[in-house]
Order: structure tokens, then sequence, then C-alpha cells
């Protein structure tokens, strides 16, 4: 197995399927269909975003990550850091590895994993640092909310990477990479810390065009040019060619991607069993995996505490409508129903009381929720003789899809209706579209087109 002599390889390299009769031309347009066909091969996955493609569309993936994450916040934090060697996870003499070092350690040998005694030796004028991962925690959570503002489409790879599939959203970005410029613009501007961006037809190669950025940089592999983007990278960058399978590799005189469009898929199964049928399809740019986004939300609440406490009945209900508003948008981009409804009030003694509906239908609409809700609240303060602090609106017991019902019609207007709020928001501002009740709230707060009301409490106007 380790001559190479005795590894069968084809007469010409392929860089499509051996199945097809291997010009570039046939493998870009397998290349191109396997992308858009989510029954193609490859990993499959449990909880997948739906996919819309219809056949040979090209998917628009976008893969990002935040370069040098720990050691970057710890400039952030302590600017007088920069441009220095930072190395993340305990002092010289502690024991354990690096989380990760800035890029100026990275030219010292040290990197992610390594043992921290190791990385002192190598960079002693490293800047050693413990680090908190709650305030990283807090950066990923900045970080991913402004994704999520993009698109529902967002897997959260780790803490600092995700891969966001803008193909549903398709309508809304006419431009698909200069969203995804506009995205690492303002992911930057807004947690201050550097990414690095990826834009490809798949997850594969829109991680493989992160790596070609970094750091810092934006690389999009564009339609036709995925055989000349994979040709002389490293089989090392292929996720799945580990330090062992590379060792085999490079004895069978293998060192690019370009190298292995030469081996048969039954060769490389043969030696890495179903890894190397990954290996086959990934050096291909060939890649079905869905995004994966996250598990759905146990519950989704928004509540706001007023500026004064509150008596007005019109007054209440107009927050109480501007609150549904925000739940169901959040609803709609999570694509959630809720079974149940509650909704919660604090008066001025601080007696908090709530009261809840089950729905046998689920509900998702702005509508149907502020009826119930309304509906609730009264029930809740008509007898109450004291103003209230505090109103809020919370949806439970989610699911993602809305069971048929037998005794209704079946309708998707408000579906359609919702989504068609949502793209002239998309466009003009979440305050471009509100009843006249929400507008009430005008007398009491700033109102900013694009974010609507500042309400009192911050968090509940993003
Ligand atoms: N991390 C860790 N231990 C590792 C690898 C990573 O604790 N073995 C943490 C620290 C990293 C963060 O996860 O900052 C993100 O990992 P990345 O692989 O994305 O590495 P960096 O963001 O540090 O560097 P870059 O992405 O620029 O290569
Ligand atoms: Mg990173």
């Amino acid at each position: 197995m380790s001559n190479a002599t005795t590894v069968e390889r084809a007469a010409a390299p392929a860089f499509g399927p051996a199945c097809l009769d291997a010009t570039p031309a046939a493998a870009r347009a397998f290349v191109r269909a396997s992308a858009a066909h989510p029954a193609a091969p490859v990993v499959s996955s449990p909880s997948v975003s739906p996919p819309s493609a219809r056949p040979a569309q090209r998917r628009f993936l976008v893969h990002i990550d935040i370069d040098a994450f720990f050691a970057a916040v710890e400039v952030l934090l302590n600017p007088s850091l920069k441009g220095k060697p930072v190395i993340v996870g305990g002092l010289p003499h502690e024991r354990g590895v690096a989380s990760t070092c800035s890029y100026e350690a990275r030219k010292y040998g040290v990197h992610s994993g390594m043992n921290l005694r190791n990385a002192y030796k190598l960079c002693p004028q490293g800047i050693f640092v413990r680090g908190s991962y709650q305030v990283y925690q807090a950066f990923s959570d900045k970080f991913f909310s402004i994704l999520h503002e993009y698109t529902p489409d967002v897997e959260d790879a780790s803490l600092d990477e995700a891969y966001l599939d803008l193909t549903r959203c398709r309508h809304l970005y006419p431009s698909f990479s200069g969203t995804a410029r506009r995205i690492k613009e303002r992911v930057e501007r807004e947690t201050g810390l550097k990414v690095s961006v990826g834009v490809g037809p798949n997850k594969i190669l829109a991680k493989l065009a992160t790596k070609r950025a970094k750091p810092a940089g934006f690389f999009e592999v564009e339609p036709g040019r995925e055989e000349e983007f994979l040709r002389d990278l490293g089989i090392e960058s292929l996720p799945g060619i580990g330090p062992k399978s590379q060792v085999i590799l490079r004895m069978l005189n293998i060192q690019k991607i370009g190298d292995l469009w030469g081996l048969p898929r039954t060769t490389l199964h043969s030696i890495f069993g179903l890894g190397g049928d990954d290996i086959y399809l990934q050096s291909r740019g060939i890649d079905s995996r869905p995004v994966v986004t996250s598990a759905i939300p146990k519950s989704v609440s928004r509540e706001t505490t007023f500026l004064e406490d509150l008596w007005d009945r019109r007054l209440l209900l107009a927050h109480l409508a501007y609150l549904c508003d925000r739940l169901t948008l959040a609803l709609r981009q999570g694509h959630c129903y809720a079974h149940i409804i509650e909704v919660k009030a604090r008066y001025s003694d601080f007696k908090t009381e709530g009261r809840r509906r089950l729905l046998i239908t689920p509900r998702q609409e702005m509508g149907d929720v502020y009826k119930i809700a309304e509906e609730l609240f009264l029930e809740l303060y008509s007898g109450s003789r004291l103003s209230l602090r505090l109103v809020g609106v919370k949806a439970s017991d989610l699911v993602r899809a809305r069971p048929l019902s037998l005794f209704e019609p079946y309708s998707d207007r408000q579906e359609r209706l919702g989504a068609a709020v949502d793209q002239v928001r998309e466009k003009y501002g979440f305050g471009s579209v509100l009843t006249m009740r929400e507008k009430m709230l005008e007398a009491i707060y700033q109102f900013e087109k694009k974010r609507g009301f500042v309400l009192k409490t911050a968090s509940l106007t993003r």
C-alpha cells in the first residue's frame, strides 16, 4: 500500500466523478447539480434548514470565522497588547495548553493546543493571559445575533465560526457577495473584531475560501472556478484528511488536492473506508450537507418596564401590541409556531401576575397572537386598582411546522402577509410597518425608522 505503483490510478486526473466523462465542464455541471440537490451523497444531518433549491440552482453559502478569536478579544479589551504576541490559555509555568494566540505569536510557531511550556520556549517574549470564557461567550453571542439578522439559516459551527445559507433569502439580497461583504463589515464594526469570510456554493468550498481569506480577508469561489481554486490547495486543507491520512497520501506522492483527482473512489475507499468516499467528494468540491440551524428554542418572550408606571389602558395595549409584533417577528425568523401564549403584568407594588392560553392550533401571526394576548391582558388588568410597571408576552411549547387543522380550511394567507411585512421591513426598517395601536407609542418613545421604538429595556428593541 505504501508503494505508489500498487495504487490504481485513473489515466488522466479527473476532477469530476469517474462516472462522468471527466471533462472539467461536465465535472462542474456535476458539482453544481450535487450542490443543488439535497439528495446527493455525503453526510446526512439531523435538523436541517429546509432546502428551497430548485434543480440546478446554485446555493449561496457564507462561512465566517473570527480571527484569533480569544486573543483578539484580549487585545480589544487591552489595546496595549496590539501588535504583540499574545497567548491565551494560562501563564507560562502553568499546566495546560494554549487556547489560541495572536497572529504575531504564530510567527514563532505557537498554535492552539500547544503545551504552554513549549509555547514559552518558542516565544519567551509572548504575553500570556489566562482569559475569561464568559467574556468570549458574550462576544460570541453578539456575533451570532448579528448573523441571525441576515437569515434564519445560520449554523453555529463553533463559538466563533458560522455558516450562513442565503439561498432562501435571495429575494432580499440581489447581490449575494455584496451582502457577504456587508455582513463582514458590520460584524467587524459592531464587535470590534476582525473576521475572515468565504463564499461558495456549498459548505466545503465556503470553508476553504475562508481559509484562503485569513486573516481579515474575503474570498469568493466564483461559479466555474471551483476546479482552479481547489487544484493547488494542500491536502491538509481538507477537513476529512487528518495527520495520519496525510502521511499515507504523501507516501503516494499526493500533496495537493488536484493530485487526489487521479485516484478512483474505490481506491480511496479501500484505503480509508467511508472517510475515503468523503475525501473523494470533498476534493472535487462536492458537498450537499445542509446548514443545520440551532435547535428549536423552548420559548420566546418580549417584555418591557415602562419609563413611568402606567395606568392608561390604551397605552398599555399599545405596548402589548408592539411586544407582540416583536415576538411574532422572532417566531417567523425561527420558523416557530406557539402552542402557548402567556401574558405577564407587574404592578406598581412589584406583584407579578400571568395568564396563559393553550392553543390547539399553534400560532405565529401578529394578528392572532395579539388578539389572544389582549384578551389575557384584559382578564388580568380589568380588576386592578394599581398602575403597571411592566408588561410582557411569551410564546412557548414551540413547534417548527403548523399542523394542518381538520376543522379549518387550509390557508397560508397569514404566512404570506407576515413574509411580505418582513420584506418591507428588511428594506425600510422595522418602523416602516406599524399598526395604529403601536403608533400611539410615538408620544412616549424615541422612534427610529430602522429599529422602531427605543423601549426602556434596550435588548427588546433589537
Ligand atoms: N480554541 C480552544 N482550543 C483549541 C482551538 C480553539 O480553546 N484547541 C478556542 C480559542 C480560539 C477559538 O476557540 O480563539 C476559535 O478557534 P479557531 O480555530 O477559530 O481559532 P482562532 O479564532 O483563534 O484563530 P483563526 O480562526 O484566526 O485561525
Ligand atoms: Mg477563528
